[in-house]
Protein backbone atom coordinates (compact mmCIF):
# COMPACT_ATOMS: atom_id res chain seq x y z
CA UNK A 1 0.00 0.00 0.00
CA UNK A 2 2.99 2.30 0.43
CA UNK A 3 3.66 4.16 -2.82
CA UNK A 4 6.42 6.40 -4.00
CA UNK A 5 9.22 4.62 -2.15
CA UNK A 6 12.59 4.75 -3.86
CA UNK A 7 12.98 0.99 -3.82
CA UNK A 8 10.01 -1.33 -4.41
CA UNK A 9 9.13 -3.03 -1.11
CA UNK A 10 9.52 -6.45 -2.74
CA UNK A 11 13.22 -5.73 -3.21
CA UNK A 12 13.65 -4.50 0.35
CA UNK A 13 12.25 -7.69 1.82
CA UNK A 14 14.96 -8.48 4.33
CA UNK A 15 15.87 -4.89 5.23
CA UNK A 16 12.21 -4.11 5.97
CA UNK A 17 12.12 -7.12 8.27
CA UNK A 18 15.36 -6.42 10.09
CA UNK A 19 14.37 -2.76 10.51
CA UNK A 20 11.14 -3.89 12.12
CA UNK A 21 12.94 -6.15 14.58
CA UNK A 22 13.84 -5.51 18.19
CA UNK A 23 16.66 -7.74 19.44
CA UNK A 24 16.71 -8.60 23.13
CA UNK A 25 19.96 -10.03 24.36
CA UNK A 26 19.56 -12.15 27.49
CA UNK A 27 22.60 -11.42 29.60
CA UNK A 28 21.41 -11.83 33.16
CA UNK A 29 21.85 -15.52 33.91
CA UNK A 30 23.51 -16.85 37.03
CA UNK A 31 25.62 -19.39 35.08
CA UNK A 32 28.23 -20.92 37.36
CA UNK A 33 30.02 -23.49 35.21
CA UNK A 34 32.75 -21.04 34.21
CA UNK A 35 33.78 -21.01 37.85
CA UNK A 36 36.10 -18.26 38.95
CA UNK A 37 35.88 -16.53 35.55
CA UNK A 38 32.30 -15.67 36.42
CA UNK A 39 33.17 -14.88 40.04
CA UNK A 40 32.41 -11.21 39.56
CA UNK A 41 31.14 -10.92 36.00
CA UNK A 42 28.28 -12.56 34.15
CA UNK A 43 29.21 -14.96 31.33
CA UNK A 44 28.40 -12.55 28.46
CA UNK A 45 31.02 -10.18 29.96
CA UNK A 46 33.77 -12.82 30.04
CA UNK A 47 36.67 -11.77 27.78
CA UNK A 48 37.17 -13.94 24.69
CA UNK A 49 39.52 -14.12 21.72
CA UNK A 50 42.20 -11.72 22.94
CA UNK A 51 40.12 -8.64 22.45
CA UNK A 52 36.39 -9.21 22.79
CA UNK A 53 33.80 -10.07 25.39
CA UNK A 54 31.42 -12.93 24.63
CA UNK A 55 28.41 -10.62 24.26
CA UNK A 56 30.17 -8.79 21.39
CA UNK A 57 29.37 -11.69 19.08
CA UNK A 58 25.57 -11.45 19.46
CA UNK A 59 25.72 -7.64 19.32
CA UNK A 60 27.98 -7.61 16.26
CA UNK A 61 25.71 -10.13 14.54
CA UNK A 62 22.83 -7.72 15.12
CA UNK A 63 24.68 -4.77 13.63
CA UNK A 64 26.03 -6.78 10.70
CA UNK A 65 22.49 -8.11 10.06
CA UNK A 66 21.04 -4.60 9.97
CA UNK A 67 19.32 -4.83 13.35
CA UNK A 68 19.99 -1.61 15.21
CA UNK A 69 17.38 -1.68 17.91
CA UNK A 70 18.78 -3.74 20.74
CA UNK A 71 18.00 -4.25 24.41
CA UNK A 72 20.43 -6.00 26.75
CA UNK A 73 18.73 -7.62 29.75
CA UNK A 74 20.97 -7.69 32.80
CA UNK A 75 20.67 -8.91 36.33
CA UNK A 76 23.45 -10.82 38.10
CA UNK A 77 26.98 -9.42 38.37
CA UNK A 78 26.35 -6.87 35.67
CA UNK A 79 29.01 -4.28 36.46
CA UNK A 80 31.65 -5.09 33.88
CA UNK A 81 28.94 -5.91 31.32
CA UNK A 82 27.27 -2.53 31.83
CA UNK A 83 30.64 -0.80 31.72
CA UNK A 84 31.50 -2.57 28.48
CA UNK A 85 28.15 -1.77 26.81
CA UNK A 86 28.41 1.87 27.86
CA UNK A 87 31.98 2.23 26.66
CA UNK A 88 31.81 0.11 23.53
CA UNK A 89 28.26 0.15 22.28
CA UNK A 90 27.20 3.76 22.73
CA UNK A 91 27.76 5.00 19.19
CA UNK A 92 24.18 4.57 18.01
CA UNK A 93 22.14 7.46 16.67
CA UNK A 94 18.86 7.64 18.53
CA UNK A 95 17.55 10.13 15.98
CA UNK A 96 17.87 7.43 13.31
CA UNK A 97 15.90 5.03 15.48
CA UNK A 98 19.00 3.11 16.56
CA UNK A 99 19.88 2.19 20.11
CA UNK A 100 21.44 -0.29 22.48
CA UNK A 101 19.46 -0.06 25.65
CA UNK A 102 20.35 -1.62 28.99
CA UNK A 103 17.36 -3.29 30.59
CA UNK A 104 18.35 -4.25 34.15
CA UNK A 105 15.91 -6.07 36.42
CA UNK A 106 14.20 -3.11 38.04
CA UNK A 107 10.86 -4.36 39.39
CA UNK A 108 8.83 -2.58 36.72
CA UNK A 109 5.99 -5.00 37.43
CA UNK A 110 5.66 -6.59 40.84
CA UNK A 111 8.48 -6.89 43.33
CA UNK A 112 10.46 -9.82 41.99
CA UNK A 113 13.73 -9.95 40.08
CA UNK A 114 13.86 -11.74 36.73
CA UNK A 115 12.67 -15.25 37.54
CA UNK A 116 13.57 -16.88 34.20
CA UNK A 117 14.33 -15.92 30.63
CA UNK A 118 10.66 -15.49 29.67
CA UNK A 119 9.95 -13.54 32.84
CA UNK A 120 12.91 -11.26 32.07
CA UNK A 121 11.33 -10.37 28.73
CA UNK A 122 7.83 -10.10 30.19
CA UNK A 123 8.97 -7.60 32.80
CA UNK A 124 9.94 -5.35 29.88
CA UNK A 125 6.64 -5.81 27.99
CA UNK A 126 5.74 -2.13 28.28
CA UNK A 127 9.11 -1.14 26.84
CA UNK A 128 8.69 -3.59 23.95
CA UNK A 129 5.22 -2.23 23.30
CA UNK A 130 6.64 1.29 23.30
CA UNK A 131 9.21 0.37 20.65
CA UNK A 132 6.43 -1.28 18.64
CA UNK A 133 8.48 -3.79 16.59
CA UNK A 134 6.87 -6.38 14.33
CA UNK A 135 9.37 -9.04 15.36
CA UNK A 136 11.27 -9.69 18.55
CA UNK A 137 14.55 -11.59 18.24
CA UNK A 138 15.50 -13.11 21.59
CA UNK A 139 19.21 -13.93 21.81
CA UNK A 140 21.39 -15.52 24.45
CA UNK A 141 24.34 -13.27 25.19
CA UNK A 142 26.68 -16.12 25.86
CA UNK A 143 27.54 -17.83 22.58
CA UNK A 144 30.38 -17.34 20.14
CA UNK A 145 29.28 -17.42 16.49
CA UNK A 146 28.76 -15.30 13.40
CA UNK A 147 25.21 -15.45 12.09
CA UNK A 148 23.10 -13.39 9.71
CA UNK A 149 19.87 -12.93 11.60
CA UNK A 150 18.32 -11.49 8.41
CA UNK A 151 18.24 -14.98 6.91
CA UNK A 152 16.70 -16.35 10.11
CA UNK A 153 14.03 -13.64 10.05
CA UNK A 154 13.40 -14.24 6.35
CA UNK A 155 12.87 -17.94 7.09
CA UNK A 156 10.46 -17.04 9.90
CA UNK A 157 8.37 -14.80 7.65
CA UNK A 158 8.39 -17.18 4.68
CA UNK A 159 7.09 -20.03 6.86
CA UNK A 160 4.39 -17.88 8.44
CA UNK A 161 5.75 -18.96 11.84
CA UNK A 162 4.71 -17.70 15.26
CA UNK A 163 8.06 -18.75 16.68
CA UNK A 164 11.28 -19.75 14.94
CA UNK A 165 14.07 -21.38 16.92
CA UNK A 166 17.67 -21.38 15.70
CA UNK A 167 19.03 -24.92 15.86
CA UNK A 168 22.23 -26.82 15.19
CA UNK A 169 23.32 -30.46 15.44
CA UNK A 170 25.43 -31.28 18.51
CA UNK A 171 27.06 -34.57 19.59
CA UNK A 172 24.43 -36.77 21.21
CA UNK A 173 26.46 -37.15 24.42
CA UNK A 174 26.38 -33.37 24.95
CA UNK A 175 22.72 -32.92 24.02
CA UNK A 176 21.43 -33.24 27.59
CA UNK A 177 22.68 -29.69 28.20
CA UNK A 178 20.46 -28.19 25.49
CA UNK A 179 16.90 -27.94 24.32
CA UNK A 180 16.53 -30.86 21.89
CA UNK A 181 14.01 -30.94 19.08
CA UNK A 182 12.64 -32.94 16.21
CA UNK A 183 11.61 -31.14 13.04
CA UNK A 184 9.70 -32.36 9.98
CA UNK A 185 10.76 -31.93 6.35
CA UNK A 186 9.38 -28.38 6.22
CA UNK A 187 11.24 -27.38 9.37
CA UNK A 188 8.22 -27.48 11.67
CA UNK A 189 9.12 -28.46 15.22
CA UNK A 190 7.22 -31.59 16.21
CA UNK A 191 8.84 -32.28 19.57
CA UNK A 192 10.88 -30.22 21.98
CA UNK A 193 12.47 -31.26 25.27
CA UNK A 194 14.50 -28.87 27.44
CA UNK A 195 17.67 -30.55 28.72
CA UNK A 196 16.35 -34.12 28.36
CA UNK A 197 18.14 -36.90 30.23
CA UNK A 198 17.65 -39.19 27.19
CA UNK A 199 18.00 -36.93 24.12
CA UNK A 200 16.47 -38.24 20.89
CA UNK A 201 19.01 -38.46 18.06
CA UNK A 202 18.45 -36.93 14.64
CA UNK A 203 16.87 -39.23 12.08
CA UNK A 204 19.64 -40.97 10.16
CA UNK A 205 22.35 -39.55 12.47
CA UNK A 206 22.44 -41.63 15.65
CA UNK A 207 25.42 -39.68 17.05
CA UNK A 208 23.81 -36.25 16.74
CA UNK A 209 20.88 -34.41 18.26
CA UNK A 210 19.28 -31.21 16.99
CA UNK A 211 19.87 -28.60 19.70
CA UNK A 212 18.17 -25.28 20.23
CA UNK A 213 20.70 -22.44 20.08
CA UNK A 214 18.57 -20.55 22.60
CA UNK A 215 17.70 -17.90 19.99
CA UNK A 216 14.11 -17.25 19.01
CA UNK A 217 12.19 -15.07 16.58
CA UNK A 218 8.69 -14.16 17.71
CA UNK A 219 5.96 -12.13 16.13
CA UNK A 220 5.82 -9.35 18.69
CA UNK A 221 2.07 -9.39 19.36
CA UNK A 222 2.15 -13.17 19.71
CA UNK A 223 5.09 -13.00 22.15
CA UNK A 224 3.42 -10.45 24.40
CA UNK A 225 0.21 -12.51 24.51
CA UNK A 226 2.10 -15.72 25.36
CA UNK A 227 4.14 -14.01 28.06
CA UNK A 228 1.02 -12.58 29.69
CA UNK A 229 -0.54 -16.07 29.74
CA UNK A 230 2.65 -17.58 31.11
CA UNK A 231 2.78 -15.04 33.93
CA UNK A 232 -0.61 -16.27 35.14
CA UNK A 233 0.46 -19.92 35.13
CA UNK A 234 1.41 -21.06 38.64
CA UNK A 235 3.12 -24.18 37.25
CA UNK A 236 5.48 -22.27 34.97
CA UNK A 237 9.13 -21.54 35.68
CA UNK A 238 8.87 -18.70 33.13
CA UNK A 239 11.64 -20.01 30.93
CA UNK A 240 11.56 -20.07 27.12
CA UNK A 241 12.98 -23.57 26.87
CA UNK A 242 11.10 -25.16 29.76
CA UNK A 243 7.73 -23.50 29.42
CA UNK A 244 7.05 -21.24 26.44
CA UNK A 245 8.27 -23.53 23.63
CA UNK A 246 6.80 -26.87 24.80
CA UNK A 247 3.43 -25.22 25.34
CA UNK A 248 3.49 -23.36 22.02
CA UNK A 249 3.95 -26.64 20.14
CA UNK A 250 0.32 -27.55 20.87
CA UNK A 251 -1.36 -24.56 19.28
CA UNK A 252 1.17 -22.48 17.32
CA UNK A 253 3.41 -22.66 14.28
CA UNK A 254 6.88 -23.30 15.70
CA UNK A 255 9.73 -23.75 13.21
CA UNK A 256 13.37 -24.71 13.53
CA UNK A 257 15.91 -22.78 11.47
CA UNK A 258 19.02 -24.84 10.79
CA UNK A 259 22.18 -22.76 11.26
CA UNK A 260 24.35 -23.81 8.34
CA UNK A 261 27.55 -22.47 6.91
CA UNK A 262 26.72 -20.70 3.65
CA UNK A 263 29.71 -22.00 1.76
CA UNK A 264 29.75 -25.65 2.82
CA UNK A 265 26.13 -26.25 3.79
CA UNK A 266 27.45 -27.93 6.93
CA UNK A 267 26.56 -26.85 10.49
CA UNK A 268 28.19 -23.47 11.11
CA UNK A 269 30.67 -22.53 13.85
CA UNK A 270 28.80 -22.09 17.13
CA UNK A 271 30.30 -22.45 20.59
CA UNK A 272 28.63 -22.48 23.95
CA UNK A 273 31.79 -21.79 25.96
CA UNK A 274 29.92 -23.05 28.97
CA UNK A 275 32.72 -24.44 31.12
CA UNK A 276 36.41 -23.81 31.66
CA UNK A 277 37.56 -26.58 29.32
CA UNK A 278 35.36 -25.49 26.40
CA UNK A 279 36.33 -21.85 27.03
CA UNK A 280 40.01 -22.75 26.98
CA UNK A 281 39.59 -24.93 23.87
CA UNK A 282 37.60 -22.30 21.94
CA UNK A 283 40.33 -19.73 22.59
CA UNK A 284 43.10 -22.18 21.67
CA UNK A 285 41.29 -23.03 18.41
CA UNK A 286 41.72 -19.41 17.35
CA UNK A 287 45.48 -20.02 17.33
CA UNK A 288 45.15 -22.66 14.59
CA UNK A 289 46.70 -21.72 11.26
CA UNK A 290 43.21 -21.52 9.73
CA UNK A 291 40.71 -21.32 12.57
CA UNK A 292 37.09 -22.19 11.96
CA UNK A 293 36.08 -18.83 13.43
CA UNK A 294 37.59 -16.17 11.21
CA UNK A 295 38.04 -12.94 13.18
CA UNK A 296 39.76 -11.27 10.23
CA UNK A 297 36.65 -11.31 8.04
CA UNK A 298 36.04 -7.73 6.91
CA UNK A 299 32.55 -8.61 5.74
CA UNK A 300 31.48 -9.61 9.23
CA UNK A 301 33.56 -7.63 11.73
CA UNK A 302 33.23 -8.27 15.43
CA UNK A 303 33.02 -4.95 17.22
CA UNK A 304 34.11 -4.34 20.76
CA UNK A 305 35.53 -1.81 23.16
CA UNK A 306 39.04 -1.97 24.43
CA UNK A 307 41.31 0.55 26.01
CA UNK A 308 43.70 2.52 23.82
CA UNK A 309 47.12 0.94 24.06
CA UNK A 310 50.49 1.17 22.33
CA UNK A 311 51.45 -1.74 20.04
CA UNK A 312 52.62 -5.03 21.50
CA UNK A 313 56.37 -5.00 22.15
CA UNK A 314 58.94 -7.82 22.08
CA UNK A 315 62.15 -6.96 23.90
CA UNK A 316 65.64 -8.43 23.64
CA UNK A 317 66.71 -8.13 27.29
CA UNK A 318 70.15 -7.49 28.79
CA UNK A 319 71.37 -11.10 29.02
CA UNK A 320 70.46 -11.35 25.31
CA UNK A 321 67.26 -13.33 25.67
CA UNK A 322 64.79 -12.73 22.87
CA UNK A 323 61.29 -11.75 23.89
CA UNK A 324 59.10 -13.75 21.54
CA UNK A 325 55.68 -15.20 20.90
CA UNK A 326 54.83 -17.96 18.42
CA UNK A 327 51.50 -19.56 17.47
CA UNK A 328 49.97 -16.90 19.68
CA UNK A 329 47.70 -13.88 19.57
CA UNK A 330 49.06 -10.84 21.39
CA UNK A 331 46.88 -7.79 21.94
CA UNK A 332 47.99 -4.17 22.19
CA UNK A 333 49.85 -2.90 25.22
CA UNK A 334 51.61 -6.20 25.88
CA UNK A 335 55.35 -6.30 26.62
CA UNK A 336 57.22 -9.57 26.31
CA UNK A 337 60.68 -8.96 27.63
CA UNK A 338 63.26 -11.73 27.26
CA UNK A 339 60.46 -14.26 27.72
CA UNK A 340 58.91 -16.94 25.51
CA UNK A 341 55.20 -17.19 24.80
CA UNK A 342 54.02 -20.26 22.93
CA UNK A 343 50.55 -21.16 21.71
CA UNK A 344 48.83 -18.65 23.97
CA UNK A 345 46.25 -15.89 23.90
CA UNK A 346 47.37 -12.60 25.45
CA UNK A 347 44.74 -9.91 26.01
CA UNK A 348 45.70 -6.26 26.25
CA UNK A 349 48.39 -4.88 28.57
CA UNK A 350 49.90 -8.19 29.63
CA UNK A 351 53.53 -8.10 30.78
CA UNK A 352 55.76 -11.18 30.65
CA UNK A 353 59.16 -10.59 32.21
CA UNK A 354 62.62 -12.05 31.58
CA UNK A 355 63.28 -15.76 31.34
CA UNK A 356 59.63 -16.69 31.81
CA UNK A 357 57.81 -19.27 29.70
CA UNK A 358 54.08 -19.17 28.94
CA UNK A 359 52.50 -22.06 27.02
CA UNK A 360 48.94 -23.09 26.04
CA UNK A 361 47.55 -20.34 28.24
CA UNK A 362 45.08 -17.48 28.23
CA UNK A 363 46.20 -14.28 29.96
CA UNK A 364 43.37 -11.78 30.45
CA UNK A 365 43.87 -7.99 30.39
CA UNK A 366 46.45 -6.55 32.76
CA UNK A 367 48.10 -9.84 33.81
CA UNK A 368 51.72 -9.52 34.93
CA UNK A 369 54.11 -12.46 34.87
CA UNK A 370 57.30 -11.88 36.85
CA UNK A 371 60.80 -13.16 36.10
CA UNK A 372 61.74 -16.86 35.74
CA UNK A 373 58.09 -17.99 35.85
CA UNK A 374 56.57 -20.95 34.06
CA UNK A 375 52.90 -21.04 33.15
CA UNK A 376 51.32 -23.94 31.31
CA UNK A 377 47.72 -24.76 30.35
CA UNK A 378 46.34 -21.98 32.52
CA UNK A 379 43.87 -19.13 32.47
CA UNK A 380 44.92 -16.07 34.46
CA UNK A 381 42.10 -13.69 35.25
CA UNK A 382 42.35 -9.91 34.81
CA UNK A 383 45.10 -8.22 36.83
CA UNK A 384 46.70 -11.40 38.15
CA UNK A 385 50.26 -10.68 39.27
CA UNK A 386 52.56 -13.68 39.29
CA UNK A 387 55.66 -13.19 41.47
CA UNK A 388 59.16 -14.10 40.24
CA UNK A 389 59.94 -17.85 40.06
CA UNK A 390 56.26 -18.86 40.33
CA UNK A 391 54.89 -21.80 38.38
CA UNK A 392 51.33 -22.63 37.40
CA UNK A 393 50.28 -25.85 35.71
CA UNK A 394 53.32 -27.95 36.69
CA UNK A 395 52.45 -29.15 40.14
CA UNK A 396 49.56 -31.14 41.65
CA UNK A 397 49.72 -28.71 44.57
CA UNK A 398 48.07 -26.15 42.28
CA UNK A 399 44.78 -27.79 43.17
CA UNK A 400 44.95 -26.46 46.72
CA UNK A 401 45.45 -22.90 45.65
CA UNK A 402 43.80 -22.54 42.24
CA UNK A 403 40.85 -24.08 40.41
CA UNK A 404 41.83 -26.98 38.18
CA UNK A 405 39.23 -28.12 35.62
CA UNK A 406 38.37 -31.69 34.72
CA UNK A 407 40.48 -31.22 31.59
CA UNK A 408 43.48 -30.04 33.63
CA UNK A 409 43.25 -26.30 32.96
CA UNK A 410 44.30 -24.18 35.95
CA UNK A 411 42.34 -20.99 36.59
CA UNK A 412 43.92 -18.34 38.82
CA UNK A 413 42.45 -15.06 40.02
CA UNK A 414 44.13 -12.18 41.86
CA UNK A 415 42.42 -13.29 45.08
CA UNK A 416 43.78 -16.83 44.80
CA UNK A 417 47.27 -15.47 44.15
CA UNK A 418 47.00 -13.18 47.13
CA UNK A 419 45.77 -16.09 49.26
CA UNK A 420 42.54 -14.25 50.02
CA UNK A 421 39.35 -16.08 50.94
CA UNK A 422 37.16 -16.78 47.98
CA UNK A 423 33.77 -15.20 47.53
P1 LIG B 1 20.67 -22.31 28.86
O1 LIG B 1 21.81 -21.64 28.20
O2 LIG B 1 20.97 -23.33 29.91
O3 LIG B 1 19.70 -22.97 27.75
P2 LIG B 1 19.77 -20.14 30.47
O4 LIG B 1 20.67 -20.52 31.57
O5 LIG B 1 18.36 -19.81 30.79
O6 LIG B 1 19.64 -21.27 29.39
O7 LIG B 1 20.47 -18.94 29.71
C1 LIG B 1 20.04 -18.41 28.47
C2 LIG B 1 20.48 -16.96 28.37
O8 LIG B 1 19.62 -16.18 29.17
C3 LIG B 1 21.88 -16.66 28.89
O9 LIG B 1 22.48 -15.69 28.05
C4 LIG B 1 21.66 -16.11 30.29
O10 LIG B 1 22.66 -15.18 30.64
C5 LIG B 1 20.32 -15.45 30.14
N1 LIG B 1 19.49 -15.50 31.35
C6 LIG B 1 19.23 -16.56 32.12
N2 LIG B 1 18.41 -16.23 33.14
C7 LIG B 1 18.17 -14.91 33.00
C8 LIG B 1 17.42 -13.97 33.75
N3 LIG B 1 16.75 -14.34 34.84
N4 LIG B 1 17.42 -12.69 33.33
C9 LIG B 1 18.08 -12.32 32.21
N5 LIG B 1 18.80 -13.15 31.47
C10 LIG B 1 18.85 -14.44 31.86
C11 LIG B 1 19.20 -22.18 26.68
C12 LIG B 1 17.90 -22.81 26.16
C13 LIG B 1 18.21 -24.17 25.57
C14 LIG B 1 19.29 -24.02 24.52
C15 LIG B 1 20.52 -23.35 25.12
C16 LIG B 1 21.58 -23.09 24.09
O11 LIG B 1 16.94 -22.90 27.21
O12 LIG B 1 17.04 -24.74 25.01
O13 LIG B 1 19.63 -25.28 23.98
O14 LIG B 1 20.16 -22.09 25.68
O15 LIG B 1 22.77 -22.74 24.74
P1 LIG C 1 36.56 -7.14 34.17
O1 LIG C 1 37.76 -7.99 34.38
O2 LIG C 1 35.37 -7.90 33.79
O3 LIG C 1 36.81 -5.93 33.33
P2 LIG C 1 37.25 -5.98 36.66
O4 LIG C 1 36.48 -5.74 37.89
O5 LIG C 1 38.47 -6.83 36.71
O6 LIG C 1 36.22 -6.54 35.60
O7 LIG C 1 37.70 -4.61 36.03
C1 LIG C 1 36.87 -3.51 35.94
C2 LIG C 1 37.76 -2.32 35.68
O8 LIG C 1 38.47 -1.98 36.87
C3 LIG C 1 38.76 -2.61 34.60
O9 LIG C 1 38.55 -1.71 33.53
C4 LIG C 1 40.12 -2.42 35.24
O10 LIG C 1 40.87 -1.46 34.54
C5 LIG C 1 39.84 -1.93 36.63
N1 LIG C 1 40.55 -2.76 37.62
C6 LIG C 1 40.02 -3.79 38.33
N2 LIG C 1 40.92 -4.32 39.18
C7 LIG C 1 42.06 -3.65 39.00
C8 LIG C 1 43.38 -3.76 39.56
N3 LIG C 1 43.70 -4.66 40.50
N4 LIG C 1 44.33 -2.90 39.12
C9 LIG C 1 44.01 -2.01 38.18
N5 LIG C 1 42.81 -1.84 37.62
C10 LIG C 1 41.84 -2.65 38.01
Amino acid sequence: AKTGTAVPPSQRFVSLITRDTLALVLAGGKGTRLGALTGNRVKPAVPFGGRFRIVDFALSNCINSGIRRIGVLTQYKAHSLIQHIQQGWNWFRAEFGEYVELLPAQQRVGEAWYAGTADAVRQNADIIRGHDPRFVLVLGGDHVYKMDYGTLLGFHVSRGADITVGCIPVPLEQAHAFGVMQVDADGRVREFAEKPSQPTPMPGAPDLALASMGIYVFNAAYLLRRLAEDAEDPDSSHDFGHDILPRALHDSAVYGYPFLDNASGRPAYWRDVGDVDSYWRANMELLDVVPELNLYDRDWPIWTWQEQTPPAKFVLDEPGRRGMAVSSMVAGGCVISGATVRHSMLFSSVMVDEDSLVEDSILLPGVRIGKHCRVRRAILDTHCVLPDHATIGYDAADQARYDVSAGGVTVATPDMLAGNDRG
